[in-house]
């Protein structure tokens, strides 16, 4: 099942996209117990585990604060910005951050950076990574993004269908996303 050249990647696990945060997913929550067991495999096998987050200012045209559609959430350094308190984060997992500019929506983690500012596409790289295992939140924003864009960028992606939420702005968005990903060539994966 897993191998080698298998990196686990956690899109946006973060208070604020859980239930009572600023901008909850219903049952965002649910995706935690989910991702932990996947967790546990990839630590056990030594395999990479990176974790992204969004990580706005206080001010960005990604607010509707300041003329973007969404309620101000995941800013730097607040509590709504952590990630769930029993996602089960190993010590060595690399965090990326995105959404930092204050005119960009950064949905992709792959416009995200890690530690060093080093893009999310070459730290993948130089862990040998050439098949992701993708869930977390939102299925129809950051998940969906990041899963097309690894696509794009030669990996094969392994879509984690019940660790994963979406926000559905209008009703279907989460199942289209799904649909869109498993169209651009991702590999649908339950437990
Ligand atoms: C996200 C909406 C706004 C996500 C981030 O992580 O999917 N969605 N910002
Ligand atoms: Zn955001």
């Amino acid at each position: 099942m897993m191998k080698g050249k298998d990196v686990l990647v956690i899109v946006d696990v973060q208070n604020d996209f859980c239930p009572g945060g600023a901008l909850a997913v219903s049952q965002g929550d649910l995706v935690v117990p989910v991702l932990n067991r996947y967790i546990r495999r990839f630590a056990e096998a030594r395999l990479p585990v990176v974790a992204t987050r969004d990580w706005h200012p206080e001010k960005t045209s990604h607010f509707n604060s300041c003329g973007g559609v969404w309620p101000p959430h995941c800013v730097q350094g607040t509590r709504g910005a952590e990630f769930h308190p029993e996602l089960a984060l190993p010590e060595d997992a690399v965090i990326v951050s995105k959404g930092m500019g204050v005119d960009e929506d950064s949905y992709s983690g792959f416009q995200g950076a890690g530690p060093g500012g080093t893009p999310l596409a070459d730290l993948l790289r130089q862990r040998g990574a050439e098949r992701l295992f993708v869930g977390g939140l939102a299925t129809d924003y950051c998940v969906k993004q990041t899963v097309l864009d690894g696509l794009k960028k030669g990996f094969q992606v392994v879509l984690l269908e019940d660790a994963i939420r979406g926000v559905n702005l209008k009703p279907g968005d989460s199942e289209r996303a799904v649909e869109e990903m498993v169209r651009a060539g991702a590999e649908r994966k339950r437990l």
